[in-house]
């Protein structure tokens, strides 16, 4: 009898590591804090930021969004333009601010995650983010790094 040798061929999965892709985590809880005050980015490269709303208060009560902001743009006179510009619960980043924004997630309810990718800007500086649902900004705000 003779035996046939088959040869199996084996499946590899090749993983490629070619993009350094910078990830960020960053959660927001119902005592209105920023999990991270600060975080550091390497100017021009893409970074894919992770921001959880790890609270359990109702959305409308306490919802959260991340919203990075174009160099010079200060978090808390951000904050106060927002409200002028007719920011709520419901619609927390209103379309005529936007150009004051570099990147942002959607506002968050309870449980929820968003992860947002976005390429840091060329310019190294202090860029700020916030959260801009009504009353937040107070606390809610931090600075990206672009190193
Ligand atoms: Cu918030």
């Amino acid at each position: 009898m003779i035996r046939v040798l088959i040869q199996a061929c084996l499946l590899t999965t090749v993983l490629h590591f070619t993009c350094a892709n910078e990830k960020i985590v960053i959660t927001g809880n119902d005592t209105m804090q920023f999990s991270t005050r600060e975080f550091s980015v390497p100017a021009g490269k893409k970074v894919e930021l992770e921001f959880k709303n790890v609270g359990k208060l109702p959305k409308i009560a306490m919802g959260h969004n991340l919203v990075i902001l174009k160099e010079g743009v200060s978090a808390l006179s951000f904050g106060a333009k927002v409200l002028q510009a007719g920011g709520n619960a419901t619609n927390a980043l209103p379309e005529s601010v936007m150009e004051e924004v570099l990147a942002h997630t959607k506002l968050l309810g309870p449980g929820e995650s968003e992860t947002i990718t976005f390429t840091a800007p060329e310019k190294a500086g202090a860029y700020q983010f916030v959260c801009t649902f009504p009353g937040h900004y107070a606390m809610m705000r931090g600075i990206m790094n672009v190193k």
